[in-house]
């Protein structure tokens, strides 16, 4: 039985790639920081079967004891501050998380590992994010890194860490550079959920409009439950390599609201949505749009769920959510 140790159990793609794993027959291990994480009872109801450990990314004692325990043949690095407003707000902190927690656990897989760098393969949950101001349309594995946020920036450093732990040590170490996926599992604090949580709550009379930052800026999204898919693929490699995961496709957060209200039967959203200076972020990333080619050939890997399916899914999930809690 094949052994995986997963930073970030309790997110969203955590949990989706927990259940992929458990269905692939694996003996699946979740990291799970804090002396009484909120998100505990989630985790042991999405998934009874994973053995829950608990450390943070923070504290390489605690990760070396983690592997020591789960005895790991694959590690999915998945834990990071990832909400990317709020790194300006707690920019040393990011840093600390999303960019040195990647070096914490790469050196504490190394020292695990010592005997044999290639016993463990590891994946690292790099973002496209890290192309920022992008250099070319659209972005590839080759495209100049140019963040624009502390989020940006530490998962540069995660993701160039993770390629030379590869390169000097001979690690299996992969990084998928993964564009926005979302889920009826992602956290209301981005903009997809916001969005369809809030057009739920105005179509049931529990809310009258929604705060909004910029409409403009223009995003690649897929659905997470592909996502976890090519992370696993990428282990399945004899070579650790970096990939781009995307759909190839871009809407901006004007089509978003347009596909979001239409499914509740609204085509004039103006009335409904209003901007605030509050929800706009100090330099924005204006325009994502991934080439995933090099996932589709050698990966065999391509998105099964389309922006419309996936806006649909997620506000259909949040109409019954919203039900469910009001009794509306
Ligand atoms: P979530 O924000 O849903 O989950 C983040 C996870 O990281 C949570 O389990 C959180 O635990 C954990 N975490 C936070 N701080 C620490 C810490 N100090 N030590 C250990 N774990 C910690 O993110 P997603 O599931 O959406 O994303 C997963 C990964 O992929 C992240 O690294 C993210 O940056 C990256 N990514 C995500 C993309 C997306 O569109 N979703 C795209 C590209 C990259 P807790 O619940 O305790 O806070
Ligand atoms: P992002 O996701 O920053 O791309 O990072 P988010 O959904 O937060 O923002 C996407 C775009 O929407 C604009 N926007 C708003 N965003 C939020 N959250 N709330 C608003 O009210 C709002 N109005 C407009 C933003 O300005 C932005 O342009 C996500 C995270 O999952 C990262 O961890 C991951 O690495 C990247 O995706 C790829």
């Amino acid at each position: 039985m094949p052994r995986a140790l997963i930073t970030g159990i309790t997110g969203q793609d955590g949990l989706y790639l927990a259940e992929l794993l458990l269905a692939k027959g694996y003996d699946v291990y979740g990291l799970i920081r804090g002396q009484n994480n909120p998100k505990l009872d989630l985790v042991r109801r999405v998934v009874p079967d994973v053995t829950l450990l608990t450390g943070d990314l923070t504290d390489l004692s605690s990760l070396l004891r983690a592997l020591e325990v789960a005895k790991p043949d694959e590690v999915y690095n998945l834990g990071a501050i990832s909400f990317v407003a709020y790194s300006w707000e707690n920019a040393m902190l990011t840093s600390d998380v999303t960019g040195k927690g990647v070096l914490n656990i790469l050196e504490a897989v190394r020292l695990y590992s010592h005997d044999d760098p290639n016993r463990v393969r590891f994946y690292q949950a790099s973002s496209s994010e890290m192309f920022g101001k992008v250099q070319e349309v659209p972005q590839r594995e080759t495209t100049l890194l140019w963040p624009r946020s502390p989020y940006g920036v530490a998962k540069v450093f995660g993701h160039y860490m993770t390629i030379n732990y590869r390169e000097s040590y001979g690690m299996h170490a992969s990084s998928g550079i993964l564009f926005n996926h979302e889920s009826p599992r992602r956290g209301p604090e981005f903009v997809t959920r916001k969005v369809t949580q809030a057009v739920a709550r105005i179509h049931l009379g529990l809310q009258d409009r929604i705060v909004m930052g910029n409409l403009d800026a223009k995003r690649d999204w897929g659905f997470a439950g592909d996502y976890v898919e090519a992370m696993w693929r990428m282990l399945q490699q004899d070579t650790a390599d970096d990939y781009v995961v995307a759909t190839g496709e871009t809407h901006s957060i004007r089509e978003l609201l347009d596909v979001a209200f239409a499914a509740v039967g609204v085509s004039d959203w103006s009335g409904y949505v209003a901007q605030d200076e509050r929800f706009m972020r100090p330099a924005e990333v204006d325009l994502l749009i991934g080439d995933p080619s090099k996932a589709r050939d050698v990966l065999g890997w391509k998105p099964s769920v389309d922006f419309a399916g996936l806006i649909g899914m997620m506000v259909e999930n949040d109409l019954a959510e919203q039900r469910a809690l009001t009794g509306r």
